[in-house]
């Protein structure tokens, strides 16, 4: 038998109230939130490269590569991910495309690293489908600390635009090693070879937009057992 219901029995519990830090207005000062921001420069023999990231911006891009399409990969890569980015990469380009993509990757993986600070909060774990027409694409993260990179892709030409496809793996072994995280990506299918790379990226970008959020139940804890990430 379900107990009858108690009208009136909702009023505000002023006991309870007062327990509450947010509601008692005493705790302003460990509540101002953290800027999840970082700002890397990178200078080498073969790249120099300055980059800005906002984990908690609009997907707002400014990026100046030298390279068409990468530059359009990272643009969905902000986009999506709602992640702020400022890439300006000064590279070797008279020699081939990999430094500068390479160096971009660790630049981007370690301001994304840096922003993360502790990683207080976060969901940690992320995936996405993504389909462009024919082709459908899955990016699984998990931001563990452990790098670990799987990139499942076949391309049906060498080159998309005048980038080799080859440096796609590049790009995405060297940022989940930066990051240290788990970042599987594979193309389930497709036959274009602009679909297959791009719906890559936007299921990491939309992969990695899960995993940064912060989860509002657990804000104030890291998301791990062990007690650290
Ligand atoms: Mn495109």
């Amino acid at each position: 038998m379900s107990s009858p219901r108690r009208r009136g029995s909702r009023t505000k519990n002023s006991a309870l109230t007062l327990l509450d830090p947010r509601l008692r207005g005493d705790d302003t000062k460990n509540n101002t939130p953290k800027m999840r921001t970082a700002k890397i420069e990178r200078n080498t023999k073969e790249t120099k490269i300055k980059v800005e990231v906002n984990l908690d911006g609009t997907g707002q891009y400014k990026v100046a590569t030298g390279i068409g399409f990468f530059d359009h990969m990272i643009e969905q890569l902000s986009h999506h991910s709602l992640i702020d980015i400022t890439l300006e990469t000064k590279g070797d380009l008279h020699i081939d495309f990999h430094h500068s993509v390479e160096d971009s990757a660790i630049a981007i993986g370690d301001a994304i690293k840096q922003a993360l600070g502790d990683k207080k909060g976060i969901t940690r774990f992320g995936h996405s489908y993504i389909p462009m027409d024919e082709t459908l694409s899955r990016c699984v993260v998990d931001l563990s600390g452990r790098a670990y990179p799987l990139f499942n892709c076949e391309f049906k030409r060498d080159k998309v635009g005048d980038m080799d496809c080859e440096l796609f793996r590049e790009f995405f072994f060297a940022l989940s090693q930066a990051i240290g995280c788990n970042m599987h990506i594979e193309n389930l299918y497709g036959l274009n070879n602009h679909h297959i790379v791009e719906s890559c990226f936007k299921a990491l970008a939309r992969a990695l937009r899960i995993a940064i959020t912060i989860d509002e139940r657990k804000k104030d804890a890291i998301n791990s057992t062990k007690g650290i990430l």
